[in-house]
C-alpha cells in the first residue's frame, strides 16, 4: 500500500457522513453522542431542553398501557376501571399542557407512581410491551418517576440519550476529529421522512445505516395490527433500496447493529425466529454472538453488488462505546475515501 505524498493532492474535503436507518434505530441518539464528544459537548442549558422531552415520553409511554389495559379490560381483574379512565384524562390533559409553566407534575408523580406499579400495567407491560410497541427506555424512566418529576430535575447525560423524539427533516452537525472536518447529517426514518434522503445524497461520502436489532419481534408504528410490518424486515428492505441507490454508490457503507444492550438481554427470553427473516436460525436462539452474526449475515446477503461493507455492534446510549467505534469509523472512512480520490493505492 502506498500514499501519494503531494500536498497538492492530499485530501482535506469535509466528510460527509449520513446517517440511514428505520425509525427508532438511534440515528438521533448517536448524532447526540457525537455533539458530546466531538462537538464541545452538552451544556446544562442543552440538558434543560430534555426536560420536557423526558417527562413526555413517560406520559405518554403510561397512557399506552393504560390504553392497553383497557382495550384488553385486564383492570376488571384488579382495579376498577374508572380509576384507569380518570388517570388516563389526566394523563391526557397533562401532555397536552406540558410546555405550559403552570403545569405541575410533581403533584402527580405519586399517582404516576402507583399506577406503573400496579399489578394490571405491570401485566400489560410484561406480557405485551412487544405487540404495543413499548419504547424500549420508557420503563427507565418510569422506575425514576419521583427524580423526572422533581421540581429541580436536570436530565443527566444518560437520560438525554434515553429519550425519544422524532425527527423532522434533515439535521446537520459538524466537528472536526483528528484534524479533519465532519458534517453529520441525521434524518428522519418515517416513510414520509425517507423521501426527504435523497437530497443529501449528492454530497454524501459516507452512509452509516443503523439496525435497531433489538426490534426483531415487533411491528413498525405505521402498520395496523390486522397486518403488521416486522421493524427488522422492513430495516432490511430500507438497507436494501440503499445499496441500490445509485447516487450512494461511491459512499463507503458502514453498518451499525445497534441496540446490542436490549439485543442480548431480549433473546434470553423472546426467539430471534419471531421475525419472519430470521426464521432459517438453526443454532442456539439464547447465543448472543451467533444470532447476532446471523442478523449481519442476513443483512450481508443484501449486498449483491458486492460493495465493502463495514460491520460493528453498538450500544448508542453508551459514550465510551460510540468513541471508541467511531474513531475506528472515521479511520475507515478517510482510508476509503483516499482511496476514492485515487491517491492510496493498494
Ligand atoms: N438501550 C438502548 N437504547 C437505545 C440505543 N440506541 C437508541 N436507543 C433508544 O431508542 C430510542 C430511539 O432512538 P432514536 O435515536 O431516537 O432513534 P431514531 O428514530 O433512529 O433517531 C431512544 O429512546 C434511544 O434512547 C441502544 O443502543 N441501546
Ligand atoms: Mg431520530
Amino acid at each position: 500500500m502506498g500514499i501519494c505524498l503531494s500536498s497538492e493532492t492530499s485530501n482535506d474535503e469535509p466528510i460527509n457522513i449520513l446517517l440511514l436507518g428505520a425509525p427508532l434505530s438511534g440515528k438521533s441518539t448517536l448524532c447526540k453522542q457525537f455533539s458530546l464528544l466531538y462537538g464541545g459537548g452538552i451544556s446544562i442549558a442543552d440538558k434543560k431542553t430534555y426536560i420536557s422531552i423526558v417527562r413526555q415520553n413517560v406520559l405518554s409511554g403510561l397512557r399506552t398501557l393504560v390504553k392497553e389495559a383497557r382495550k384488553r379490560q385486564e383492570d376488571a381483574k384488579e382495579e376498577k376501571i374508572s380509576k384507569l379512565y380518570q388517570i388516563d384524562y389526566e394523563l391526557e390533559k397533562t401532555i397536552d399542557e406540558l410546555e405550559k409553566p403552570t403545569v405541575q407534575i410533581e403533584t402527580l408523580a405519586e399517582d404516576l407512581k402507583s399506577l406503573w406499579n400496579s399489578n394490571v400495567i405491570q401485566r400489560v407491560y410484561e406480557h405485551h410491551r412487544s405487540a404495543i410497541n413499548f419504547d424500549d427506555n420508557v420503563a427507565f424512566f418510569l422506575d425514576r418517576i419521583s427524580e423526572v418529576a422533581s421540581f429541580d430535575y436536570i436530565p443527566s447525560i444518560d437520560h438525554v440519550m434515553r429519550t425519544r423524539a422524532r425527527t423532522a427533516g434533515l439535521n446537520k452537525i459538524h466537528f472536526t476529529l483528528n484534524d479533519r472536518e465532519f458534517t453529520v447529517i441525521d434524518v428522519g426514518g418515517q416513510l414520509s421522512e425517507r423521501r426527504k434522503w435523497k437530497r443529501a445524497y449528492a454530497t454524501t461520502t459516507s452512509v452509516l445505516f443503523i439496525v435497531g436489532t433489538s426490534c426483531y419481534d415487533q411491528s413498525t408504528e405505521d402498520s395496523h395490527p390486522s397486518n403488521p410490518k416486522n421493524q427488522l424486515v422492513e430495516s432490511m428492505q430500507i438497507f436494501e433500496e440503499v445499496l441500490e441507490t445509485d447516487e450512494l454508490s461511491n459512499a463507503s457503507l458502514i453498518l451499525f447493529l445497534n441496540k446490542r444492550d436490549i439485543f442480548e438481554e431480549k433473546i434470553k427470553k423472546v426467539s430471534i425466529k419471531e421475525c419472519p427473516a430470521l426464521v432459517s436460525y438453526d443454532g442456539d436462539t439464547t447465543d448472543y454472538k451467533s444470532c447476532m452474526k446471523h442478523i449481519e449475515i442476513c443483512f450481508l446477503s443484501l449486498n449483491r453488488k458486492g460493495r465493502d461493507i463495514y460491520v460493528h455492534e453498538t450500544c448508542a446510549i453508551d459514550t465510551e462505546n460510540v468513541d471508541r467505534i467511531f474513531q475506528s469509523v472515521s479511520e475507515t472512512i478517510m482510508t476509503a475515501d483516499l482511496h476514492k480520490g485515487g491517491l492510496l493505492v493498494s
